[in-house]
C-alpha cells in the first residue's frame, strides 16, 4: 500500500493530490492514507501536506529500496526482486538462506543500508557506513560448470569498474576482488558458491562499495587503504543511480557469459584496467610469502605470475592473498 501511495505521489509530483482521491483510488480510509504518508516521511520522503489541498511529494531519499530504483533500472531479471533491510548482519549470509528456498528467483538482490557483521575473504571484516555505501548480494542460479565460478567474480569486478568509470573517475581492478581508485580500495567483492562436484546450486556475489563516506567514516585500521567515490570526486553521488547502472552492466556481462561460457569482455576490462599486470607483487599462500611479477589474467580468471627465473604459474583466487604490490615495475 505504501508503495502504491508513493507511485501516485510520484506521478503527480507537480501538484497536490488530495487524501480523498488517494483513498478512493486505493480503496482505503483517509486515516490509513495519512498513516502511510507519515511512514514515508519517517523514511525520508519530503511530503508537503496542506489542508484542503492534500499531499505533494517534494523529494525522495537516496534509499536502495525497489520503489526507489524500479523507474531507473533497465534490467530484465537482475535486481527485479529486491530484499531490502535497513540493517542486517551480512547480506551474503542472508542471501545464502534465501538461495536454498525454491521460491527464490534467479537475480534476487539482498540489499542492506548497514551491515553489522559484513564479511570479506578469509573471514576478514568488511566495514560499512549506514546510508553512505552499497552493500548487496546478488543471488544467481546458473547452469554452468563449477570451475567457471571464478569468472563470475571477474564479471562483477568489470561491472563495478565500468559503473564507477561512469561517475567520471578511473577505476582499477586489483585481482581477484578489489576495485581501487588512486591505489585505495573503493569496493570489495565476495563471491561464494554452493554445489556438488559438477552441479552448482547457487552463487552469491557480494559487493560492497564505498560511495558517500568521508574520511571520518573509516576506522584508523583502514583509513590509509580505503577511499570512497565522494572522497575521490569531492562530491556526493546518487547511490540509486550507481546501483542501477551496476546491475544493468552486470546483467549484460553475465548474460554474455551464460551464452558462451566465456567472459571475454569482462576479462578484457579486468586486464586492461589491472593494477597488478606488469608489477611485482608479494603473494601469500599457506603463510608463505613469495615475490613474482604479474603478467596476465587467463581465460579462467586466474592471475598468471612469473618468478625471477621466468617460470610462470597460475594463481587461483581463494587460495592466495596479495600482501604487497610494488608501485614501480
Ligand atoms: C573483500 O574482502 O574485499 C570482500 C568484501 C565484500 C563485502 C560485501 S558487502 C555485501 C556482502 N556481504 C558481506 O558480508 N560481504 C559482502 P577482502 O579482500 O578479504 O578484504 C577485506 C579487507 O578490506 C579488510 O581486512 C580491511 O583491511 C579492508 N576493508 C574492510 N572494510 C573496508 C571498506 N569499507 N573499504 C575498504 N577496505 C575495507
Amino acid at each position: 500500500m505504501k508503495g502504491k501511495i508513493l507511485d501516485i505521489l510520484k506521478s503527480n509530483s507537480d501538484d497536490f493530490v488530495s487524501g480523498q482521491s488517494i483513498s478512493r483510488n486505493l480503496g482505503v480510509t483517509r486515516a490509513a492514507v495519512w498513516k502511510y504518508i507519515n511512514k514515508l516521511k519517517e523514511e525520508g520522503y519530503l511530503i508537503e501536506s496542506v489542508s484542503k489541498k492534500g499531499y505533494r511529494l517534494k523529494s525522495c531519499p537516496d534509499l536502495l529500496t525497489y520503489d526507489e530504483i524500479k523507474d531507473i533500472l533497465n534490467t530484465r531479471y537482475i535486481g527485479r526482486h529486491i530484499v531490502y533491510y535497513d540493517s542486517i548482519g551480512s547480506t551474503n549470509d542472508e542471501a545464502k538462506k534465501l538461495a536454498i528456498e525454491d521460491s527464490c528467483v534467479d537475480g534476487t538482490v539482498v540489499i542492506a543500508e548497514e551491515q553489522t557483521s559484513g564479511r570479506g575473504r578469509f573471514d576478514r571484516k568488511w566495514a560499512s557506513a549506514k546510508y553512505k555505501c552499497i552493500n548487496m548480494s546478488i543471488i544467481l542460479k546458473p547452469n554452468i560448470e563449477a570451475y567457471n565460478v571464478a569468472l563470475i567474480s571477474s564479471i562483477a569486478a568489470a561491472a563495478v569498474g565500468m559503473a564507477i568509470d561512469e561517475c567520471g573517475m578511473k577505476a582499477k581492478v586489483k585481482w581477484p576482488n578489489d576495485i581501487v581508485v588512486n591505489w585505495r580500495k573503493v569496493c570489495g567483492i565476495l563471491a561464494e558458491a554452493s554445489g556438488e562436484m559438477n552441479r552448482l546450486n547457487y552463487v552469491i556475489v557480494g559487493i560492497g562499495i564505498n560511495v558517500n563516506q568521508e574520511s571520518k567514516d573509516f576506522s584508523e585500521e583502514i583509513l590509509d587503504k580505503a577511499t570512497s567515490i565522494k572522497i575521490e570526486k569531492d562530491k556526493c553521488v546518487s547511490r540509486k543511480m550507481l546501483l542501477c547502472s551496476l546491475l544493468d552492466k552486470f546483467e549484460k556481462l553475465y548474460d554474455e557469459f551464460l551464452k558462451s561460457e566465456n567472459a571475454e569482455r569482462s576479462l578484457k576490462y579486468c586486464k586492461e584496467n589491472s593494477i597488478l599486470i606488469g608489477r611485482k607483487i608479494e603473494v601469500i599462500r599457506k603463510n608463505q610469502i613469495t615475490v613474482a611479477k604479474a603478467v596476465d589474467i587467463d581465460e579462467m580468471g586466474a592471475l598468471v605470475v612469473e618468478n625471477e627465473n621466468g617460470v610462470r604459474e597460475r594463481l587461483i583466487s581463494g587460495e592466495v592473498s596479495l600482501h604487497r604490490v610494488y608501485h614501480a615495475n
